[in-house]
């Protein structure tokens, strides 16, 4: 088991949390925060543009090595320290795996995360007020991306062949963040499937030390 890899990113983001959720689900000691050895790699900062020319987290350093995107970070380190476990065998549902793993990095992380909560995280009207107008434009794109999760998870446990995998690990921040999202609207109600999904994830033993219990 390796002793020397670091997570350079913030715990409260999506793609770090996903990282971090996968260290635990291998069993890896891991450190994660901005700063590594005397190094501060705050947002935004030249340092971090160093280990990652995109200036994002996460950004894994292992052995000193820097590697960026979530996606990247997280295949390497099933393929280095769990024989792949989290990758089906089958060529076919390892496609699926993938699909899916890209395609919630892009479109599920841009109209969940991006579009959606980021407004109530870090709100940009008047005297740090929401913008209902920004949230309301953004609810029709969370709809259809709950829908489409919901009909993928339909009889399932989990996202691909019923086998916890890679993309369950990409989806699980902005599915347990979207599920606790401080709005009126419903929009994962308390039966629905994403939320049993939700609660499914959470009930993981590598859960505990990442993601906050659902209060909703
Ligand atoms: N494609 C990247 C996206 C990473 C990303 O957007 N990270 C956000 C935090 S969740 C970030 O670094 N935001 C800070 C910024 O844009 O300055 C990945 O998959 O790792």
């Amino acid at each position: 088991m390796s002793h020397q890899i670091h997570i350079v990113g913030v715990q409260f983001s999506s793609f770090t949390r996903a990282v971090q959720f996968c260290c635990e689900e291998i069993g890896l000691t891991y450190t994660l925060g901005t700063a590594v050895n005397g190094q501060e790699y705050s947002l935004r900062s030249p340092a971090l543009k160093t280990i990652n020319p995109f200036s994002k987290v996460p950004v894994l350093l292992d052995a000193d090595r820097p590697l960026y995107e979530t996606q990247s970070i997280c295949r390497y380190l099933d393929n280095q320290y769990n024989q792949a476990r989290l990758q089906p065998q089958d060529a076919w549902q390892k496609a699926e795996v993938d699909q899916w793993c890209a395609a919630i990095t892009t479109y599920a992380d841009k109209a969940i995360v991006r579009n959606y909560l980021l407004e109530f995280l870090f709100p940009k009207g008047p005297n740090g007020s929401v913008r209902e107008d920004v949230v309301a434009a953004a609810i029709p794109d969370v709809i259809q991306v709950v829908g489409i999760l919901e009909q993928q998870l339909g009889g399932k446990d989990f996202l691909v062949g019923n086998q916890f995998s890679l993309a369950d690990i990409l989806l699980a921040p902005m599915i347990t963040y979207l599920v606790n999202a401080p709005h009126n609207l419903d929009l994962v109600s308390k039966d629905s499937v994403l939320r049993s999904y939700a609660m499914r994830i959470l009930a993981r033993p590598a859960a505990k030390n990442v993601f906050i219990p659902i209060v909703k």
